[in-house]
């Protein structure tokens, strides 16, 4: 079966939606990390929990520094909320060191929830600030992508996590490949970032087969969140049970929206707007 839709089931009042929680930054911009993945889980009607990793000073401008929440704080939160109020998904964002990322591989693992978990691995903002330390890349690669349903790296996270500079369809399905042999079971390389293309061209593979998710290119400069977005949006569709071929999909036709809608902010590079959901 193959879902077209552009919204997810809602819950009628009263009733408890969908969980999905978000192990990710704060973003005091509102624009990206947690914040975006909230508005995007509010705006597809799920309930969305928290496990903040680090707490950012930005601005449309650019990323001014960072400071680290403890681990024992990141992984409470993970505990608490996995233990009492329970979940149908989790995404995570930006991890910032490899001793967050041990944690965080660490407490999901011990969980065993066996829900669907999205790892967006972000490395830096899209001004090329760092969200990671350098020294993290193998922490990524070797503690969370095997716990991962799926990896969804841009072009510059692909670059830093195989060493494949992708150009075009070729090299695209060589870094899938490589991505998959890190162990999620699903790699997405987001092609939003091949500049010089008209189109917007991700693919899918589980070790098998690929799947192309292609999009025209929304030209906007105004595109903050866009991946943190995308990997909520898919989070929130496979925490109603998508297949992650439809989840992605979904995730995909949810962002290419919030890019159109998007809207300048500040003196630099405005946010995408899951906004748009009030209007339709
Ligand atoms: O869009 C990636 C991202 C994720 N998380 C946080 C960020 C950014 C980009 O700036 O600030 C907290």
């Amino acid at each position: 079966m193959t879902n077209h839709e552009s919204f997810l089931p809602l819950t009628p009042p009263g009733q408890a939606p969908h969980r999905v929680m978000t192990i990710a930054g704060s973003d005091s911009g509102g624009g990206a990390g947690i914040q975006a993945d909230l508005r995007t889980f509010a705006m597809l009607g799920l309930h969305g929990l928290v496990a903040i990793t680090a707490v950012t000073v930005q601005n449309s401008v650019g990323v001014k520094g960072f400071h680290e929440i403890p681990l024992d704080v990141v992984a409470g939160q993970i505990e608490a909320v996995a233990t009492d109020i329970g979940l149908q998904a989790a995404k995570t964002g930006m991890l910032a060191s490899s001793d967050i990322i041990e944690t965080v591989a660490e407490t999901w693992d011990q969980l065993s929830l066996g829900v669907p978990l999205v790892v967006d691995p972000v490395c830096a903002s899209m001004h090329g600030d760092p969200l990671l330390h350098p020294s993290a890349l193998d922490a990524l690669r070797t503690r969370l992508f095997p716990l991962a349903t799926l990896v969804t790296p841009n072009l510059d996270e692909v670059r830093l996590l195989t060493g494949i500079d992708v150009v075009d369809t070729a090299s695209q399905k060589d870094a899938a490949r490589a991505l998959h042999a890190l162990g999620p079971r699903w790699a997405l390389v987001k092609g939003g970032h091949l500049r010089a293309s008209t189109h917007s061209p991700d693919l899918l593979f589980d070790g098998a087969e690929f799947h192309e998710f292609d999009a025209e290119r929304v030209d906007t400069g105004h595109d903050h969140g866009a991946g943190d977005t995308l990997a909520a949006a898919t989070a929130s569709a496979l925490a109603h049970g998508y297949s992650v071929p439809d989840a992605v999909a979904f995730g995909k036709r949810w962002v290419t929206e919030c890019l159109r809608a998007a809207y300048p902010l500040g003196h630099g590079h405005g946010p995408v707007s899951a906004l748009f959901r009030l209007n339709t």
